[in-house]
């Protein structure tokens, strides 16, 4: 089975809107120069943009070029959100997020990066209004959806002129580099739409729009999004091990659509995952897949083994194999408590709140719910020494099944 390029991003669900069916042609042909854009709000990107820059990466395999479009210029500005007005990030720190996702994404993706403050920095204010403005019909501006769900709460002037900005760096590169098409996700379509409509009333001419619906959970709440944290590309921000629990706990409704939209994995080989999957949801064949091949196109292949391996050590008890590095992103997000040397089991366990009584304490160690780095203590005069530590400091308590305290003599 082997699929055009349009079908195969119809199969792994990658389109919602294209502009026009001509597009479709076009696609299968090969050959199209087209951008993908990324404000500066951060310095990384996270899982959340990975899939609209994979759609890029899938199109280069099918022949297209891709250009990565850093907004140094739109990042001072801000894409207006549904709900509120940004808050104004400097121009120091939009300089700094523009290194950082310059890097990544040569480093993850490979692509020519391009930044639209090289060419909107220079535009003078009546340049803007007599070249640009005059182009944009406010009732125009004011039927797009980002901005019609900000007339209850209000918009500034700002924000409301992003828009033109975002068409502009499309008929720049139009122009100067002969790119006809614009990829993104869904929430961008008012903005590609716009530029289209600039570079058809400016040039006469015409480009591209094609979009992607956005990653979300069963709930409709956005992929990578837990607890307000963000799932980052960084792996200074967000560890292998972290990616990996994340990505193996997701929701067996949705893991055959996540590896079709996440992994370039083909469709006979996804169908097949699928037939296992659905056999027998509880071996997470599906989700392990997954994990594996993100974090190893992210990270590299030892980095997912590491990951691994601290899975492993949770499920088998034994932390001794996991290096310091490993330990400590193993508990990040565990409770962690100081205690002297030498102070009794029993009294570690009242101090760190494990227990809330000496008389509790002493039950959870009797009935044998207490295991130190994995290994159950019963012995209710235990004294807590430097040798009982992994790494000369740290010690694993954990109490009952997946309880799960850090101690640090
Ligand atoms: C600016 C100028 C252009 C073209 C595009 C832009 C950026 C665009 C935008 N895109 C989003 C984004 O998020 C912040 C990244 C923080 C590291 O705001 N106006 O920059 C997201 N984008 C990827 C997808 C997106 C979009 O980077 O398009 O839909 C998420 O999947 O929200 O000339």
């Amino acid at each position: 089975m082997s699929m055009t390029c349009y079908e195969e991003l119809m199969w792994r669900g990658l389109i919602q809107d294209i502009s026009s069916p001509e597009l479709i042609d076009k696609l299968n042909e090969g050959g199209l120069t087209f951008y993908i854009g990324t404000d500066p709000t951060a310095d990384s990107m996270h899982i959340g943009h990975y899939s609209s820059f994979l759609i890029a990466r899938r199109l280069a395999r099918f022949g297209h070029h891709p250009l990565l479009l850093v907004g140094g210029a739109t990042g001072l500005i801000g894409d207006p959100k549904p709900d509120a007005e940004r808050p104004m990030i400097t121009y120091e720190e939009v300089a700094h997020n523009v290194e950082g996702l310059k890097s990544q994404a040569e480093k993850l993706f490979g692509f020519e990066v391009v930044n639209n403050y090289d060419w909107t920095k220079d535009i003078n204010v009546l340049e803007f209004l007599r070249d640009y403005g005059k182009y944009f019909n406010v009732n125009y501006m004011l039927a797009k959806d980002k901005v019609k769900s900000r007339m209850e709460t209000g918009i500034t002037y700002t924000e409301f002129s992003y828009m033109i900005l975002q068409a502009l760096d499309f008929m720049h590169l139009f122009e100067t580099r002969n790119c006809t098409l614009q990829v993104a996700g869904s929430d961008q379509w008012g903005n590609i739409t716009s530029g289209i409509e600039l570079i058809r009333k400016k040039l006469d001419k015409t480009a591209y729009g094609m979009v992607a619906p956005l990653v979300t959970d069963s709930t409709g709440k956005k992929f990578g999004k837990t607890e307000g944290n963000a799932l980052w590309l960084d792996i200074n921000k967000t560890s292998s091990y972290q990616m990996y629990q994340y990505l193996i706990n997701l929701e067996d409704s949705m893991i055959i659509e996540y590896l079709k939209k996440l992994t370039f994995i083909a469709p006979e080989e996804i169908m097949e995952i699928e037939k296992q999957h659905n056999e027998a949801p509880h071996l997470r064949i599906a989700q392990k897949r997954l994990a594996k091949e993100i974090i190893t196109d992210l990270h590299g292949e030892d980095e997912y083994n590491k990951a691994v391996q601290i899975s492993e050590a949770f499920f088998s008890g034994n932390f001794r194999t996991l290096s310091a590095k490993q330990l400590k992103d193993a508990f990040y997000d565990m409770p962690v408590s100081n205690v002297e040397e030498g102070t009794v089991l029993v009294d570690a366990l009242v101090n760190t709140k494990i227990a809330q009584s000496k008389r509790e304490a002493r039950e959870f160690i009797k009935n044998g719910s207490i295991s130190l780095n994995g290994e159950k203590n019963q012995d209710l005069e235990k004294v807590l020494t430097k040798e009982d530590t992994l790494d000369g400091e740290t010690l694993v308590i954990r109490k009952g099944k997946k309880n799960y305290f850090i101690i640090k003599l």
